[in-house]
């Protein structure tokens, strides 16, 4: 049991967690980075069942995440109902359809030439998950007043790195899907007024055969500055 106190009428407790002596920090510091340098986005998914409970896991890891003023204005919802997922193709098929045909200018359609993506997401349905994040704008007391939370998009940002991380830790892959528009989520999955979608990410195996773009990672000196 951890030590507690009473600060301003509020509880804490101590707080101590694992340290390491210098060659051990920097050996965990590297070992990390190589790993999470080989998490890829996905998009050939296999149809292989991934247990819901390997799913629940990966959600409350995400719900570790920092968020404004600990609100946490963020709500998952995972889909493996193979009709809830059918609806959810057609309607952001539609949508990519639009989009690559007409709303999206070439130069962005240039910029994803090497990604190889259209508008066709079969991966909505292959994949055994979807995990789709929503944003919680307010909250609502017991007598309909609304309550802003605070720092939203950063949260919610937050959270998604960590699902990813999580998902890739549980030795599955993932896509950060982004249909755009997306209000039809909110619609599909009848979620309330003070939410938002955020965040479609279908999560599963890699189907056999599993091509992903050569892409490179800039070097640290193109993406830090040390003062
Ligand atoms: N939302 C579209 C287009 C798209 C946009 C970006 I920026 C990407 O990095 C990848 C795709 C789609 O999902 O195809």
């Amino acid at each position: 049991m951890s030590a507690t106190k009473i600060i301003d009428g509020y509880p804490f407790i101590s707080y101590t967690h694992d340290s390491y002596d210098t060659q051990g920090m920097i050996a965990h510091a590297t070992s990390f980075q190589t790993w999470m340098d080989k998490r890829r986005t996905v998009r050939d998914f296999s149809d292989k069942p991934v247990p819901r409970t390997v799913i629940e896991q990966i959600i409350l890891a995400a719900n570790t995440a920092p968020s404004g003023a600990h609100k946490q204005p963020w709500t998952f919802c995972a889909i493996e109902n193979p009709a809830i997922k059918k609806v959810i193709r057609e309607e952001a098929e539609k949508e990519e359809y639009r989009s690559y045909n007409s709303r999206m200018p070439q130069e962005w359609l240039d910029d994803l030439k090497p990604l190889q993506t259209d508008w066709h997401k079969p991966f909505l349905e292959i994949a055994p998950w979807l995990i789709i994040m929503f944003k919680r704008i307010y909250e609502t007391d017991g007598g309909g007043k609304k309550k802003n939370n605070y720092y939203v998009q950063e949260s919610v940002g937050i959270a998604a790195g960590f699902l990813l991380a999580a998902i890739h830790h549980a030795g599955l892959v993932a896509l950060t899907h982004t249909p755009s528009p997306m209000n039809f989520l909110g619609d599909i999955l009848q979620r309330p007024e003070n939410e938002k979608p955020f965040l479609l990410v279908p999560v599963g195996y890699p189907a056999d055969e599993c091509w992903v773009p050569d892409i490179h990672r800039k070097p640290l000196e193109d993406v830090a500055v040390f003062y």
